[in-house]
């Protein structure tokens, strides 16, 4: 009766060995299911007078890098739900991190005077 409990015992650790071995092995192998930490990059061009794209879209909960570029003088894209102010000019780019963590259509709109079609810039973020 000892001997049979103590091989029980030695047969179940054996065991649990095998599967947390097991278990090592895969998460070695395959890709971590979890979100990565890492936003989705959207970059932006603006240019007199407008963006491209106008229309950006996301799902709500992801997080989100945005990168302003300008195609000619300095602009802005500002989007004052999340809190994004980006001022973008020649060779230089600008970028925010957000969560898009409301659903709905926000507009954003050009944040530096750059002539006089600055009025148009104009474009909306959609999140799902
Ligand atoms: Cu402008």
């Amino acid at each position: 009766m000892r001997m049979t409990t103590k091989l029980a015992a030695l047969l179940a650790t054996a065991l649990l060995l095998i599967t947390a071995c097991a278990q090592l092995t895969t998460d070695g192998e395959q890709p971590s299911e979890t979100p990565l930490p890492d936003a989705r990059e959207i970059r932006v061009e603006a240019f007199q007078f407008g963006f491209e794209p106008a229309t950006i879209e996301v799902t709500q909960g992801e997080r989100i890098r945005l990168v302003l570029a300008t195609r000619d003088v300095p602009h802005g894209l500002a989007i004052p739900e999340f809190g994004v102010n980006l001022a973008t000019g020649e060779g230089r780019e600008d970028s925010a991190e957000f969560v898009a963590d409301k659903k709905g259509e926000f507009s954003f709109y050009c944040s530096i005077p750059c002539g006089s079609g600055h009025g148009k810039m104009r474009g909306t973020l959609v999140v799902r």
